[in-house]
């Protein structure tokens, strides 16, 4: 038989839910940060995206690069504790490819802390062309201001409204000095998906923390939360700030926009059947 039947039939037999659960079992870890490997497994489907150039048509998921020199790019460092958390996962189903493997990580964290259904496809390759690989510096530089935002959504093919939905997700996580150098979570909930960040943003009194680490801003109530200058810069570029105050209003409707722009960042770059419909994960609580 054509070997391209069986892979065919082995995709098409992969059972991605059974996938999805082995995944969410691996969230929880009380030792580490928050409690939870999600915020992590986000940032790493994220970066393995957001390196798509629409205009060469190369980076993003498929490929799965960050196996390679990009696992050293600045601004990936850290994330071999997401890619070494899946490894077991990749051993249990060899028949996922690495690019599925990871934005697949990506959604199971997202809606297993509370977030939307996020569609998936399935059907990314992990052969790239070395060619193809992107370059460092494709990634948001969180000492920049909007014009470098803007610029580097862009890039991707998102708009304003859908690059304020997708940094939304620092509701999540926190910044490791270790890692950027940066310090902190945005919000009191950081392992729980909320439209807090919008809310902290335009709520909270932002001033810049004195300390010998790189420029950010802390709050001045608590002084126990922080803002890169790339997230001040959304409520100083007048564009952006209105798309967080509509998020910050409607946790409704940011939870469907980032879900619409999260699913779309998961397949840049990439060629999917046309015939092939997205698959919706059931949270493994239900
Ligand atoms: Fe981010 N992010 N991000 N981010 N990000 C960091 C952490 C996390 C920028 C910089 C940083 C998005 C956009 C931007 C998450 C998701 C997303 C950290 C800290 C920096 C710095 C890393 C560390 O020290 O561990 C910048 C700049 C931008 C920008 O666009 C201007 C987007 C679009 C997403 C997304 O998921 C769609 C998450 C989650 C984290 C928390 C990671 C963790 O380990 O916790």
């Amino acid at each position: 038989y054509p070997s391209i039947a069986g892979s065919e039939i082995k995709a098409a037999s992969l059972d991605y839910q059974r996938v999805y659960n082995e995944i969410a079992k691996l969230l929880e870890d009380e030792d580490y940060d928050d409690g939870s490997y999600g915020p992590i497994l986000v940032r790493l489907a994220w970066h393995a995206s957001g390196t798509f150039d629409r205009a060469s048509g190369n980076g993003g998921s498929g490929g799965a690069t960050m196996r390679y020199q990009e696992a050293n790019h600045g601004a990936n460092a850290g994330l071999q504790v997401a890619r070494n958390l899946l490894e077991p996962i990749k051993k249990k189903f060899p028949d996922i490819t690495y690019a599925d493997l990871w934005t697949l990580a990506g959604v199971v964290a997202i809606q297993e802390m509370g977030g939307p259904t996020i569609l998936w496809r399935p059907g990314r390759s992990d052969d790239k062309p070395e060619s193809d690989r992107p370059p460092e510096g494709r990634l948001p530089d969180a000492s920049k201001d909007e014009n470098h935002i803007r610029q580097v959504f862009t890039r991707m093919g998102f708009n304003d409204q859908e690059a304020v939905a997708l940094i939304g997700a620092h509701a999540l996580g926190r910044c490791h000095p270790d890692r950027s150098g940066f310090e902190g979570p945005w919000t009191f909930s950081p392992i729980v998906f909320t439209n807090d960040y919008f809310v902290k943003l335009l709520e909270e009194k932002w001033v810049p923390r004195k300390w010998s680490g790189p420029h950010q801003f802390a709050d001045e109530g608590s002084k126990s939360l922080m803002m890169l200058p790339t997230d001040m810069a959304l409520i100083k570029d007048a564009t952006y700030k209105k798309f967080v105050e509509l998020y910050a209003k409607d946790a409704a409707k940011f939870s469907s926009d980032f879900a619409a722009a999260f699913a779309k960042l998961l397949e840049l770059g990439n060629h999917f059947d046309p015939q092939s419909s997205p698959l919706a994960f059931k949270p493994s609580a239900e």
